[in-house]
C-alpha cells in the first residue's frame, strides 16, 4: 500500500492517542489495562484509516480467488494495537481460523494484515503456520475442536502447547505433514507491506516484547457464498 496512504493513518491514530494523553513525548503514559483497554476502543471506532483498498491490492486479492466475487466482513478494517513490552496475562496465544471450515468449499476467502508502523520480529506481529490451510480439519467447528483435533499431530501438538517463556523458538519450526510443507512464520514489515493470506491458515496473536507499540490492520475478503453462510461475526 502506498507509503503515504498508511502514514497519514498512523498520525491520525497517534493524535488521538495524544489527545487522550496517552502517548506524551514518544512515551506511553497508561497506568492500568483498563486504560489500556479504553484506548484501544476509542482507536478501533476512529475514522483513522480511510477506505483501506488500492487498486493494486484489489487486483491481487482478486487473482487469489480466481476472480469470484467477495464481501468485506466489516465495512471497516479491524485496528491490530499492541502496547509495547505486552506480554503479561493478556497475552495468551490464541490459535485460530478466523471463518470456520464450511462444507463443500475449497477456499473462503482471503485475510488482508496491513502495517501502519514497522514491525519487528518479537514487536508484536501475528504468528501463522503457512501451510495449514491444507491440512483437513472439521467443518462448522468451533476453535477449540479444531485445535483437539490437530494435536493428534505432533508438530501441532508442541506449537498449540509450547511453554510460553518457550514461544520464540517456535518462530521457524517447519515439518511436513500428509505431503504439506508446513512452517512457522512471524508477520513482520514496514509501514505499507501488506500480507494476504487463506482465510482458513491457523493464526495466533503474538506478545510484543518490543519498546514500540503494535500498529496494524486487518480485513477479511469472503467469498461471497461463504460470507452468506456465516455473515459478518468473527470467530
Ligand atoms: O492481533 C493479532 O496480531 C492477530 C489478530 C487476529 O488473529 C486477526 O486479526 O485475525
Ligand atoms: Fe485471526
Amino acid at each position: 500500500m502506498p507509503v503515504e496512504y498508511v502514514s497519514s493513518s498512523a498520525d491520525r491514530l497517534f493524535a488521538i492517542c495524544k489527545k487522550s494523553k496517552s502517548f506524551n513525548d514518544g512515551r506511553w503514559v497508561l497506568d492500568d489495562l483498563k486504560a489500556a483497554r479504553q484506548l484501544r476502543k476509542q482507536l478501533a471506532k476512529s475514522k483513522a484509516f480511510g477506505s483501506l483498498m488500492t487498486p493494486i491490492l484489489d487486483g491481487a486479492i482478486c487473482d487469489l480467488v480466481s476472480g469470484r466475487q467477495l464481501q468485506q466482513r466489516t465495512t471497516r478494517p479491524n485496528l491490530l494495537f499492541t502496547l509495547p513490552q505486552n506480554y503479561g496475562h493478556e497475552n495468551k496465544l490464541d490459535w485460530h481460523i478466523d471463518v470456520k471450515r464450511l462444507p463443500g468449499m475449497k477456499l473462503a476467502g482471503v485475510q488482508l494484515f496491513a502495517f501502519l508502523e514497522s514491525v519487528r520480529p518479537g514487536g508484536g506481529g501475528p504468528v501463522a503456520v503457512t501451510g495449514s490451510h491444507r491440512i483437513e480439519t472439521r467443518e462448522n467447528v468451533p476453535r477449540e475442536i479444531i485445535r483437539s483435533q490437530l494435536r493428534y499431530h505432533s508438530f501441532f501438538a508442541d506449537v498449540l502447547d509450547h511453554a510460553p517463556e518457550e514461544r520464540a523458538d517456535l518462530v521457524g519450526k517447519r515439518s511436513k505433514l500428509d505431503g504439506v510443507e508446513l512452517a512457522i512464520v512471524e508477520l513482520t514489515g514496514e509501514p505499507g507491506d501488506v500480507y494476504l493470506m487463506d482465510l482458513w491458515v491457523l493464526h495466533t496473536p503474538w506478545p510484543n516484547y518490543s519498546d514500540s507499540s503494535r500498529v496494524m490492520l486487518t480485513q477479511r475478503f469472503l467469498l461471497k457464498e461463504a460470507y452468506e453462510r456465516v455473515g459478518p461475526r468473527i470467530g
